[in-house]
């Protein structure tokens, strides 16, 4: 008896494991023909803010509304340089990119203005920019 039971609970971790790296190869494949610009594209919904973090230390744009909520982010890098998106008067680090990718990120946020920065050293004196939330 406790042979077949040790035999099933077998075959179930190896049907997780089968359904796993399914799982694995779809997402890969989802991603991949999400915008066809690679496999490493995160998926990105229609509604988030797109915002750019250049290679000279600036978001583009630096103005952002949003409608109150749920709001996402996708940050994407320039060629060189990593970033970060922070909210000030949070302080939530709502996303984050590698130098030439994106990241995304959500926060909840009611109505009102809200500086945004990157706190990656020696890039807040120029990466700012204000969100407005209505
Ligand atoms: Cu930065």
């Amino acid at each position: 008896m406790a042979g077949s039971a040790n035999t099933s609970r077998a075959s179930v971790v190896r049907r997780s494991l089968l359904i796993l790296a399914m799982a694995v190869v779809l997402l890969a494949c989802g991603n991949g023909d999400a915008d066809g610009s690679g496999a490493d594209e995160v998926a990105i919904s229609d509604d988030a803010l797109r915002v750019l973090g250049t290679d000279d230390l600036l978001f583009e744009p630096d103005e952002l509304h949003a409608p109150a909520g749920e709001i996402e982010f996708a940050l994407t890098c320039e060629d060189r340089v990593h970033h970060n998106l922070v909210i000030i008067a949070t302080g939530d680090e709502v996303a984050v990119c590698a130098a030439g990718e994106t990241g995304v990120g959500s926060i909840e946020l009611d109505a009102g203005t809200y500086e945004f920065v990157c706190t990656i050293p020696g890039h807040s004196a120029t990466m700012r920019g204000e969100l407005t939330v209505d």
